[in-house]
């Protein structure tokens, strides 16, 4: 298996991160190819919990090589901290590679987020602030800065003063802020430059050789599918490919030579910012979900929304990536619900659909159809075997894999490396 894709199938914090760390015996690199410290991926190691947000999780695994792919947004103090949190606690991050090709989010791009995010009022994105949105503005735009312009001083400071000209202008005179100054940003760039520069390759060249030698390459998505900007729900998503097509662009390997594409679905949907959610819930059960399966954001300390698993999202999202199987996480979080409901279809406006809909007022409107299968109450947490789960729990896992349409390949049945179960 010498390129695999990781992709989250619904909305994030699916246990990418988990499943990441999991392949990460098997694997040589492991890269991240688009997102930011926007990322939040909690990883338990023996006992041990890691808080990833920019590092690819690969970066726990000590014979993985881990790579900031070309696709991400680099926000260079982010960076540093989190190497410095993970050194401090007996991580070896000298590993570490970052392309040189990838962009740097600098601090007014967080400002940017956050001013936006007030001015768009009711309508805000719920984004997490990290200055996301505005840096891949800046590099569509033509207008951003990218790793190795830190190391020409004379082109970061025409490529500030380029991006900063314009920035101001809405800054002052849009958002009523203080002027943004050139030199003051080249500078705290200028900062990180010495101790950056042992990291910077050239990452689409390393990582081909790495496959043309038949060493194993794990991409490792940030965010997931219905956060696409193309994808997804849109404008309530993020501002890059988190889709199997964006691992290509977000770290240049070729699309011929991955051979899996494995989607990472929680066995219940959660959501963390605003936009629609059908099967979203209100009642004693969003509760449940919330606390057993501990949804709040790795990041920002938000409350996940929850809901209950929704067919047609996943159906269309082996689709959209091209699964070629299914790590189901989180089964365990449905143990003591007398009677699972899963969203099977929508009821837009009296027109049932039993797949996606075109449009995202379809989706604003729809309701769910619920099927409902019979729960469990057997603690699970302890199967390594799919013989070992309590029947309805089996038969809740078939039928998700029978309404997907793609092989279910693990079930997790708890946060730790060890709480999975492989299916042969
Ligand atoms: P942004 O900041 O521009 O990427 O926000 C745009 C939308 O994307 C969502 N988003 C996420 N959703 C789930 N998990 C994410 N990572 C953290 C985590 C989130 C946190 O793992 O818990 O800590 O809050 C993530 N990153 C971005 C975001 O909520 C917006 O809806
Ligand atoms: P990511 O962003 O997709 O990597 O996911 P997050 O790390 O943000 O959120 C997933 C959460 O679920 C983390 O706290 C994981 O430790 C936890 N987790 C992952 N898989 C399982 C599982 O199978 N069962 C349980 N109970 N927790 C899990
Ligand atoms: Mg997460």
């Amino acid at each position: 298996m010498p390129a695999v894709v990781i992709v989250g199938a619904q909305w994030g914090d699916e246990g990418k991160g988990k499943a990441t760390d999991l392949l990460g015996e098997r694997v040589d690199y492991v890269v991240k190819p688009n997102g930011g410290n926007n990322a939040g991926h909690t990883v338990v190691v023996h006992g041990e919990k890691f808080e990833l947000k920019l590092l690819p999780a690969g970066i726990l695994s000590p014979q993985v090589t881990p790579v900031i792919g070309n696709g991400v947004v680099v926000n260079l103090e982010a960076l540093f901290d989190e190497i410095g949190v993970l050194e401090s606690r007996g991580v070896d991050t000298a590993r570490l590679r970052v392309s040189a090709n990838a962009h740097v989010v600098a601090p007014y791009h967080q400002t940017l987020d956050k001013v936006t995010e007030r001015f768009l009022g009711k309508r805000a994105i719920g984004t997490t602030g990290r200055g996301i949105g505005p840096a891949y503005m800046d590099k569509i735009g033509r207008l951003g800065i990218r790793v190795q312009d830190l190391f020409d001083e004379s082109i970061l400071r025409q490529k500030v003063e380029a991006s900063l000209r314009q920035k101001n202008e809405l800054l002052v005179k849009v958002y009523n802020r203080r002027t943004v100054e050139v030199e003051e940003i080249t500078q705290i760039l200028l900062s990180y430059a010495e101790r950056l520069r042992p990291m910077v390759v050239d990452t689409t060249e390393l990582l081909n050789s790495a496959l043309d030698r038949g060493e194993v390459v794990l991409m490792e998505g940030g965010q997931a599918t219905y956060l696409d900007v193309d994808h997804g729900t849109y404008p309530f998503v993020t501002s890059s490919n988190p889709t199997a097509g964006g691992a290509c662009t977000g770290t240049g390997i070729g699309p011929t030579r991955i051979d899996r594409v494995i989607g990472i679905v929680k066995a219940y949907t959660t959501r963390v910012g605003a936009g629609p959610f059908p099967s979203e819930l209100f009642d004693k059960w969003g509760e449940f979900l919330q606390t057993t399966g501990h949804e709040v954001g790795v990041n920002t300390g938000r409350p996940r929304r929850c809901g209950w698993y929704d067919a047609l999202m996943i159906r269309h999202a082996v689709r959209i990536n091209g699964f070629t199987d299914i790590v189901l996480t989180k089964l365990d979080v449905l143990t003591g619900i007398e009677e699972v409901p899963i969203c099977t279809a929508y009821d837009v406006d009296g027109v049932l659909h039993r797949e996606m809909p075109m449009t995202q007022t379809e989706f604003h409107h729809a309701v769910p159809v619920y099927e409902t299968l019979p729960g469990w109450t057997e603690d699970i947490s302890t199967c390594r075997r799919v013989e070992d789960l309590p029947e309805n729990a089996r038969r809740y896992v078939e039928r998700l894999e029978e309404l997907a349409g793609c092989r279910i390949s693990a079930i997790g049945v708890g946060p730790d490396r060890e709480d999975t179960i492989a299916v042969h």
